[in-house]
């Protein structure tokens, strides 16, 4: 403990000295928000095979136990975002939900619709050519409407695994008029004040064409839907070697980059802990969303400061709790490191086009061990300085082993 003190004191003093304001980098720490998902507390994995998780939470009650639990070590990720039907109350009774995550300390977040698990989705939920299986993708997009003001949640989270596997198999003109035609539908129905985010995937399960599969798709239709419907970038729904930072930045400026799933792969859609594969991209997201924050464009900086960051994350061999505040703690990091970029001191550098000393001082941010200054903030929060090690130390894994034992895993080719 005292081994963080001076080397926070040291590190304080150090930034003081580059005209960074250490009080404001601790304040904006201290607001920071993250979602955990439902889903990443159950047994989840591959289609190859899914391990089961000693412990793994079964029911809707048990993720909210355990999302609660990742707040309390962390103190920054406060709401949960769940799925409907995986969180679909037995009694139907949404209301109850939401209080129980309250009496947990924690809210429901965003709520996503699945209309893709049933067995009338084969060719689609919107974008099917039957009418009639459009109809009932668009109830359940309804339904939960009115479950976002049950649990007072403020956002619509949409992703559609629709598409087609074969070229000639479906019209792809057609099936967009039958997209616009449903999201149009559903914009309607939002509560108010609340916002519909489209989030984007190139391909899988759809391996020809998928109906929703880029930035620029999602971005055209949020334009047309209005002001409450805007993007949602998961990191893990682009193809090799796209610049992520750069659609965030485009998405940002055009008041349309709605929120994040955040999570990290190195090959496809992998799912893994955030900043576990490629940190500096993280970094530079963030950094993004930062200088945008810190700007002077007013529509950039109410779009910033309006962003759900929001983890999507499903773990097969590496535990479900501890994953998650591990992510959590990456999050915090790359937030933290785009914190200490001195931004005006960039902006002068990048006029004069010293294209090395701007690079240099944004990898200089990178590079800041902000280890000791995360502990600092995280002691002036109440929670503890090393999360991961108090997680270990709490004892949760065993009880929740004993109380509630290993479930079946799902998954695989069953
Ligand atoms: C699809 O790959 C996705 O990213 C969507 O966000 C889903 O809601 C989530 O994963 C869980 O299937
Ligand atoms: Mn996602």
């Amino acid at each position: 403990m005292a081994e963080h003190h001076a080397a926070y004191e040291f590190m304080a003093t150090s930034l003081a000295q580059q005209d960074i304001d250490v009080t404001a980098v601790k304040t904006a720490l201290k607001q920071q928000k993250i979602e955990t998902p439902s889903w990443g507390y159950a047994n989840s994995g591959t289609r190859f095979k899914a391990f089961p998780w000693p412990g793994a939470a079964t029911t809707t009650r048990q993720k909210l136990d355990d999302a609660a639990v990742v707040h309390k070590m962390t103190g920054i990720a406060p709401s949960v975002a769940i799925h409907i039907p995986w969180d679909r109350p037995e009694d139907q009774d949404y209301q109850a939900m939401g209080q129980y995550a309250a009496a947990q300390g924690i809210a429901i977040g965003a709520v996503n619709p699945n209309v893709f698990q049933e067995e009338i989705y084969r060719l689609g939920s919107l974008g099917n050519p039957d009418a009639a299986i459009r109809a009932q993708a668009l109830d359940h997009l309804l339904e939960c409407c009115l479950i976002m003001a049950q649990v007072k949640s403020p956002i619509l989270s949409l992703w559609f695994a629709d598409g087609t596997n074969y070229a000639g198999q479906d019209d792809l003109r057609s099936r967009k008029h039958r997209f616009e035609e449903g999201l149009r539908a559903t914009y309607r129905y939002l509560p108010a004040g609340s916002r519909m985010l489209v989030e984007y995937k190139f391909f899988e399960p759809a391996f020809y064409s998928t109906d929703l599969p880029d930035w620029g798709t999602a971005y055209a239709l949020c334009l047309k839907l209005g002001d409450q419907a805007q993007a949602l970038v998961d990191l893990g729904h682009h193809a090799q070697g796209v610049n992520i930072e750069q659609i965030v930045a485009f998405l940002l400026d055009e008041g349309k980059l709605g929120g994040f799933h955040f999570n990290n792969r190195k090959y496809a859609d992998d799912d893994l802990i955030v900043g576990s594969t490629n940190p500096y991209e993280l970094f530079l997201i963030y950094n993004e969303i930062t200088a945008a924050s810190a700007g002077q464009d007013q529509p950039a900086r109410d779009t910033a400061r309006q962003i759900a960051y929001m983890i999507d994350q499903s773990h097969n061999i590496e535990g479900k709790v501890a994953p998650m505040i591990y992510s959590v703690l990456n999050c915090q990091e790359a937030y933290a490191r785009s914190l200490l970029v001195p931004q005006k001191r960039l902006a002068a550098v990048q006029a004069e086009g010293a294209v090395l000393e701007a690079h240099r001082i944004l990898t200089d941010a990178y590079r800041a061990d902000v280890r000791p200054l995360l502990s600092q903030v995280r002691e002036e929060m109440g929670v503890p300085p090393d999360p991961l090690a108090a997680y270990a130390a709490s004892n949760y894994e065993a009880k929740i082993r004993s109380e509630r034992g290993t479930a079946a895993a799902k998954g695989g080719y069953q």
